[in-house]
């Protein structure tokens, strides 16, 4: 007991620091000894009677593709605490490496989906750079569940708390504990710098933007594909949905995965290589006219039920076989144009041309040999639950919803989550006084979260930072400390089989460090090959707003094209409030 008592004390965990291993700290009382202090976080009263710590050795990772393969040692640490005069709980893991790879690095996870957190998975991409990592259940009653089930104390009723937790305020909480221990456990100096990292992708990604929009946490954040602009983003999953029924067409699977790969082959070409890649989607929505497409035959083998098993439960599909027709390419078009009210005027934008049309797969109703309307369970749940407030994950019926409806649900969804879930406050003054960095990235092919997205947001931050500045002065300004990559090829937070040979940033955080520790700002972002028979080769992606395009020598310049950025911006005249 005595020598735990001391341990607790800077100065004489400093001159232990290099004792440490993993065989003799990763225990329980080592780990008691070193959790926070009450200071650290005021409101918060760990439950020190919790604390777990395991040690595992020679742990290997492979084929993720946010972090290169790797084998490392690390300690578990896992902690329960609650927030004073509210009975609840919150459990935290944080994963330390051995005190020998130890690089005074910590970094932040998230999650995706409506999970936040990604399972384990996130935190080795920590440990394999000397970062202590980790991860929060949010309080939501165990690491595995989600903030959906959390979210309704009764019908009609928010539970709020969960709302602000899932929001930011877990994560922060998550961060602030972590750094603490991190220092601790390792014997380091309230003065000595503990490099601070944030690492998430889809759900992940925004909650790495509710960070950098609240808080000075952070030295790096690396924002994948944010789901972020919350109201409009959940609202549009149902868009796809309520064109084919307004248009009164159901097409059947096959077609449009056929007009996404004659779109891929079409447009390829446009960005001065031929790879199976549009690495310039804004070339493809100025030159491909998609009406060409109609006759074109497609033809799909039928495809048995599956339970679910790796991937969600999908239905049994008949063999399908024809040409494109007049209609399938109707409801592709008004798809990609994205969501306007009845009167005209713009609520939302859509996918990319080359992206999949996940949003707008049918089912096959084997009664009446019909495809038939599939509602996103995302954006049904969405509905359902959040705005409408009843204990469901599905809205019973897509009836007599129109283009205006859709337009009021993101109203509703503005009125009630503005302040927690929106996430895009484009004044980050404060993380960038602070040095902060942010490393913004987006599939160019995403099929959940449109890329524009990401786009609008940068161009917010943009011009929120520095107003009357001139374009080149204020991108030049702005990408001193935060750029943003558009990904070519990529999907949804990942590489995509469709266009294999397209780079998928894998060493992003290693990219960061190097950024923050040694001031190396990057000029294009490091990326590698991860499918196909190019696996493993090198790419380089150009920084927003560049734009890639390879001349008659094969060689990849990052050009600027007005006409092209053009495409990427949106009068989003259905909102009387600025929509960041
Ligand atoms: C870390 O410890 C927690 C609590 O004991 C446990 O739930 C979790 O599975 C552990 N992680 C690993 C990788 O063993
Ligand atoms: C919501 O429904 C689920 C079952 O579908 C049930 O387990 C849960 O207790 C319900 N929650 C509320 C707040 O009614
Ligand atoms: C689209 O292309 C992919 C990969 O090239 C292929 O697997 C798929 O079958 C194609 N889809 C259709 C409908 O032909
Ligand atoms: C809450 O709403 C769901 C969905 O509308 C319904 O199935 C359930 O019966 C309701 N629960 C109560 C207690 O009324
Ligand atoms: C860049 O990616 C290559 C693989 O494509 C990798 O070998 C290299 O280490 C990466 N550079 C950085 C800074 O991580
Ligand atoms: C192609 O780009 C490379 C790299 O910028 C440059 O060195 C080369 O001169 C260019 N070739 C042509 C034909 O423009
Ligand atoms: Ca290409």
């Amino acid at each position: 007991m005595r020598l735990i008592k001391l341990i607790g004390t800077q100065a004489v965990l400093a001159s232990l620091a290099n004792g440490l291993s993993l065989q003799n700290n990763c225990n329980k009382a080592y780990a008691k000894s070193v959790l926070p202090s009450d200071d650290v976080y005021p409101g918060i009263t760990i439950d020190t009677s919790s604390v777990t710590a395991s040690a595992f050795y020679k742990t290997s990772v492979s084929g993720d593709v946010m972090f290169p393969d790797a084998v490392f040692d690390y300690c578990n640490i896992t902690f329960a605490y609650s927030h004073n005069g509210r009975d609840d709980q919150v459990l935290v893991t944080y994963w330390l490496p051995a005190p020998s790879k130890f690089k005074k690095r910590f970094l932040s996870t998230g999650g995706g989906g409506l999970a936040i957190n990604s399972g384990q998975g996130s935190l080795p991409g920590g440990i394999i750079y000397g970062a202590a990592a980790g991860l929060t259940d949010g309080g939501f009653g165990g690491f595995s569940n989600t903030f959906d089930t959390n979210f309704l104390l009764a019908n009609d009723t928010i539970n709020w708390q969960q709302v602000y937790m899932f929001g930011y305020q877990a994560i922060h909480e998550m961060t602030v504990l972590g750094k603490a221990l991190t220092k601790n456990f390792f014997g380091m100096t309230a003065k000595e710098k503990l490099y601070s990292y944030y690492q998430g992708c889809s759900e992940g990604g925004r909650e790495g933007w509710s960070q950098a929009q609240r808080y000075t946490e952070f030295d790096g954040v690396i924002a994948g594909a944010p789901a972020f602009r919350y109201a409009h983003q959940q609202v549009n999953h149902l868009y796809s949905n309520i064109v084919e029924q307004t248009l009164g067409y159901y097409p059947p699977p096959c077609e449009l995965s056929t007009i996404a790969n004659e779109t891929i082959k079409a447009c390829d070409p446009l960005d001065g290589k031929t790879d199976g890649v549009v690495s310039r989607t804004d070339l493809c929505k100025l030159h491909f006219d998609i009406n060409t497409l109609v006759g074109t035959t497609y033809n799909c083998a039928a495809v048995k039920a599956s339970t679910g098993g790796m991937g969600p439960p999908s239905s049994a599909q008949p063999a399908q076989k024809g040409t494109i027709s007049a209609n399938g390419v109707k409801v592709a078009a008004k798809i990609l144009d994205g969501l306007r009210d009845l009167d005209g005027r713009r609520a939302y934008f859509s996918y990319q041309p080359a992206a999949t049309f996940d949003d707008a797969q049918t089912k096959y109703d084997s009664t009446s040999g019909k495809w038939i309307l599939n509602p996103s369970s995302l954006g049904g749940e969405w509905v359902e639950r959040f705005l409408l407030l009843q204990n469901a994950s599905t809205l019973p019926t897509l009836d007599g919803v129109t283009y205006d409806t859709l337009t009021g649900w993101i109203e509703l969804g503005l009125q009630l989550y503005y302040d927690n879930l929106q996430t895009t406050n484009p004044d980050l003054t404060t993380f960038q006084a602070a040095g902060g960095k942010i490393l913004h990235y987006h599939g160019e092919s995403d099929s959940s979260i449109p890329t524009a997205s990401s786009v609008r947001y940068r161009e917010s931050v943009r011009e929120i930072m520095y107003p009357g500045m001139s374009d080149d002065a204020a991108n030049a300004a702005l990408n001193k400390w935060y750029q943003l990559y558009l990904v070519p090829g990529a999907g949804h937070c990942g590489p995509n089989t469709l266009q294999p040979n397209g780079p998928f940033p894998q060493t992003n955080l290693a990219v960061m460090i190097d950024w923050v520790e040694n001031g190396n700002t990057p000029t294009t972002l490091n990326a590698t090959v991860l499918l196909g028979s190019n696996k493993g080769k090198n790419g380089q992606i150009c920084a927003w707003p560049s734009r890639p395009l390879w001349n008659k020598s094969g060689k990849m310049e990052c050009v600027s094209d007005e006409a092209s950025i053009k495409t990427w911006q949106y009068d989003l005249d259905a909102f009387k409030l600025p929509i960041y």
